[in-house]
């Protein structure tokens, strides 16, 4: 059986370093693995393994950012939107983004991080989030794509955090799952009315927003298998159900059909049916350019992380207010008692 132990052991190179823990320690650690290993959920007031907390605080708060980053691409786009219906729907999804990040963050709070300790990550540039949201919004047809590409991607990776050991992280994600369902399928269907009704103009800008959406909506699923640091441990712990390559794989073959019915072609000459594998074969990714992206140098980094930081420095005003506020209404209550 796997222990923190060993790991602590792995990481400082060897049994010298081994710290000593007490009986008690062991005994809970070993309930812990237990629960694990019968797929039972962990949550908050639970012991857990330090390494197991902070695993979670990492993913849950790159999660969280993700989806307060993801409102920019999209929120740039509200003023023009092409029609009413069309811009109730944007601004919906982008409030049901903030929504999302809100009930992230409150999960990583119960793991002992401050909401302030993860802006400040954030907001230094420590903190990871999408790679997806470093790439422009050029047309509304991007719009679109978005909802179809980006988010069919996020539910492929997210379904299976449902069922996260975590039950805080599990919980939120159940909420969440239902409104990406409904983001998804908001983008197919306006990419549709576009490709069903649209000038030539209109359905070569989709055919263009696929082109360059497609191979960052791949790279959202993180690096291969086999260079995914954190996995093996994430799988072991039950906080990850399905790995990097095998939910890119299931959402290659989902997406396949969906752009035939769309009448768009996907960018990759090597993409076939398998029939040995009952799965599409695919060209190779640019791990080179991922890695750009997720360490700072995609096309819109800095224009993205400006924009968070002026969002925080513009609130402070309203931060102190509501301090000033409560203070006051604790002093009313104190003499009130
Ligand atoms: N972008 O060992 P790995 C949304 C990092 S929001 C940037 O495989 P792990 C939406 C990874 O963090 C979608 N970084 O890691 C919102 C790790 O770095 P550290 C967000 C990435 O955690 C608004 C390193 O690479 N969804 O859908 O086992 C509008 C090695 O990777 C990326 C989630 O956050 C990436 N794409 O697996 C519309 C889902 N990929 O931390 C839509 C929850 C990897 O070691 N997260 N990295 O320095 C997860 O499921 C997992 O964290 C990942 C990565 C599959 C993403």
């Amino acid at each position: 059986m796997y222990t923190q132990a060993m790991d602590l052991m792995a990481k400082e190179g060897g049994p010298a370093q081994k710290p000593l823990r007490s009986a008690e320690e062991v005994q809970l650690e070993a309930r812990f693995e237990a629960r694990i290993d019968d797929g039972g959920f962990i949550e908050a007031k639970d012991w857990m393994p330090e390494h197991y907390r902070k695993t979670l605080v990492r993913q849950i708060s790159q999660h969280a950012h993700s989806e307060i980053v993801g409102m920019l691409p999209e929120g740039n786009w509200i003023t023009r939107a092409p029609t009413l219906k069309r811009k109730t729907i944007l601004l919906a999804k982008v409030q049901d983004e903030a929504g999302h990040g809100l009930y992230l963050y409150a999960a990583a709070e119960t793991l002992g991080t401050s909401r302030d300790q993860m802006y400040e990550a954030l907001h230094t540039g420590r903190a990871k989030y999408s790679s997806i949201f470093n790439y422009p919004t050029l047309s509304w047809a991007d719009m679109g794509v978005i909802g179809w590409l980006v988010d069919g991607a996020a539910i492929m990776n997210q379904v299976p955090l449902c069922r996260c050991s975590y039950a805080p992280y599990a919980r939120a994600m159940v909420r969440i799952c239902r409104e990406e369902s409904f983001h998804q399928r908001q983008g197919y269907e306006a990419l549709l009315t576009m490709m069903n009704h649209g000038t030539a103009a209109q359905k070569e800008m989709v055919q263009d927003a696929v082109n360059r959406w497609w191979w960052p909506s791949l790279m959202m699923f993180g690096p291969p298998d086999a260079e995914s640091p954190n996995s093996a441990q994430s799988m072991r712990w039950g906080i990850k159900r399905i790995s990097n390559d095998a939910l890119r794989q299931k959402f290659i073959d989902a997406t396949v059909e969906q752009a035939k019915l769309l009448g768009v072609s996907l960018p990759d000459p090597d993409l076939k049916w398998n029939e040995e594998r009952q799965s599409h074969d695919y060209g190779p990714i640019d791990w080179a350019e991922f890695w750009r992206v997720v360490n700072g140098d995609g096309p819109c980094n800095r224009e993205r992380l400006n924009a968070r930081v002026d969002a925080w420095e513009d609130g402070a005003w309203v931060r102190d207010a509501a301090m000033a506020y409560a203070r006051k209404q604790q002093q009313i209550d104190k003499e009130a008692a």
